[in-house]
C-alpha cells in the first residue's frame, strides 16, 4: 500500500467517525426534543383532563376555620397535594381591626385523613359551658356546690333535680346577675328556628314578689330580652322564639351568651331567690357544612380530613369524588367579611371561589 492510499484511507476514516459522532448527536438531541415534547403533550392532556370544582365553602366570622370540598370532576386522579397552591385573601380581624389579608398554605400531611371533622346536618345546641359572671348566684342549695354553675343547667335532657339559685333577694338586695357562655355553634345561614329554652321557678311560695329577665347576647350585645313577672314557685319551662331580626343581629355564634337577672319587685318579708335548673339555645343545622373544629392544624395550613366515598384508591381525589378540606388562617375572619380561596393543582389547573360571612 502506497503513502496516498494510506492517507486517503486515514482521512475517509476520521470522515466516517466525524459523521457518526454528528449523526448520534442528532440523535441524542432529536431524542431529547421528542421527550420534552412529550412531556409537554402528557402535561397538557393531564391538564386537559384535570378538572376541579371547589363546593360548599364556609367560614364564619371570629373562627379561624375554613372549610369547603374540592370535587374531582375531570378525569385525572389527583393525589400529589404537597404540591397543590392553596390561596386565601380574606377580611381579618386583626386585634378587632378588620384587615385585608392574603395567605399561602402548606399542605399538613400529619393531619391528613383524620377525621374528625363533622357534617353540619343535624340541628345544634349551643349549652351553658362557662360563668362569665355569678353574682350571688350558687350551687350550695341545688347543685353540687363546687361553685361552678353553669354545669347545673348544661344538661341535654331537661333536670330539674340540679339548679342554680340567687341570692335572697329583699327589699334591700335587689338585684343578682349571672351570666354563662354557650358552647360554639356554626351560622346555620337561615333567620328561622333560633329558640331558646330556660327553666326557672321562684325558690318558695309567699314573701316578697320577684321577676327574672333572661338576656341572650353576643359578646356584651343584646340580640334579644325576655321578662317574667311574678315568678311562679313551680318549675316553668320559657320556650323563646327570636325573631328575624333578633336571629339575623348575631355575627358570631361562638360568643352567645345568656344573662339571668333576678330581681326584687314588691313586698317586704321575706326574702326570696329565683332558681334556674335548664338552658339551651337550639339553631337549624348548618346544611352542606363541613365542621373542622375538632380537627388539630396548625395555623397557615391546610389538609384532607376526610374523602367522602372514598371506595376507589383510597385517599387519592378520584373522578367524581370530592375531598373535604380544612384550613386554618391565622387571624379569625371579620364580622360581615369576604372570603376568597383558589385551589391550583400540581398540573396547574385553578379554581376560585368566594364568600361573603
Ligand atoms: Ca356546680
Ligand atoms: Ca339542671
Ligand atoms: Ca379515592
Amino acid at each position: 500500500m502506497g503513502l496516498g492510499v494510506a492517507l486517503m484511507g486515514g482521512i475517509a476514516c476520521a470522515s466516517m467517525i466525524a459523521v457518526f459522532t454528528l449523526l448520534s448527536s442528532m440523535t441524542t438531541q432529536t431524542h431529547e426534543l421528542n421527550s420534552v415534547r412529550t412531556q409537554i403533550m402528557d402535561r397538557e392532556i393531564q391538564l386537559s383532563k384535570t378538572n376541579i370544582d371547589i363546593e360548599s365553602l364556609y367560614a364564619q366570622g371570629g373562627s379561624n376555620l375554613v372549610s369547603l370540598t374540592l370535587s374531582n370532576v375531570g378525569n385525572e386522579k389527583l393525589w400529589d397535594y404537597e404540591n397543590f397552591d392553596v390561596l386565601i385573601t380574606y377580611d381579618a380581624d386583626v386585634g378587632g381591626v378588620p384587615t385585608l389579608t392574603a395567605e399561602r398554605f402548606t399542605y399538613s400531611k400529619d393531619s391528613a385523613f383524620s377525621q374528625d371533622g363533622i357534617y353540619g346536618g343535624s340541628t345544634q345546641f349551643a349549652r351553658p359551658d362557662q360563668d362569665i359572671l355569678k353574682g350571688g348566684w350558687t350551687d350550695t342549695v341545688g347543685g353540687d356546690g363546687d361553685g361552678t354553675l353553669y354545669e347545673e343547667i348544661d344538661e341535654s335532657v331537661r333536670n330539674d333535680a340540679d339548679f342554680t339559685r340567687s341570692a335572697t333577694l329583699t327589699i334591700l338586695g335587689q338585684s343578682d346577675t349571672w351570666q354563662v357562655g354557650l358552647s360554639d355553634v356554626l351560622d346555620p345561614q337561615t333567620s328561622s328556628n333560633h329558640v331558646v329554652r330556660y327553666v326557672y321557678k321562684k325558690s318558695t311560695g309567699g314573701g316578697i314578689t320577684v321577676d327574672l329577665t333572661v338576656r341572650l347576647l353576643q359578646g356584651t350585645t343584646q340580640i334579644a330580652s325576655w321578662t317574667h313577672n311574678n315568678v311562679d314557685s313551680t318549675f316553668t319551662l320559657a320556650t323563646q322564639t327570636l325573631l328575624e331580626s333578633e336571629a339575623n343581629s348575631i355575627t358570631n355564634y361562638a360568643d352567645l351568651r345568656l344573662t339571668f337577672v333576678a330581681t326584687y319587685t314588691g313586698g317586704i318579708l321575706p326574702g326570696r331567690e329565683i332558681d334556674v335548673s335548664w338552658a339551651e339555645l337550639e339553631v337549624p343545622a348548618a346544611s352542606g357544612v363541613y365542621d373542622c373544629s375538632a380537627v388539630i392544624l396548625p395555623q397557615k395550613h391546610w389538609t384532607i380530613d376526610r374523602i367522602s366515598d372514598d371506595l376507589i384508591d383510597p385517599k387519592l381525589l378520584n373522578a367524581e369524588e370530592g375531598a373535604l378540606i380544612c384550613i386554618k388562617l391565622s387571624y379569625p375572619v371579620a364580622a360581615n367579611g369576604d372570603v376568597d380561596v383558589t385551589i391550583t393543582t400540581d398540573v396547574g389547573k385553578t379554581k376560585t371561589a368566594s364568600l361573603a360571612v
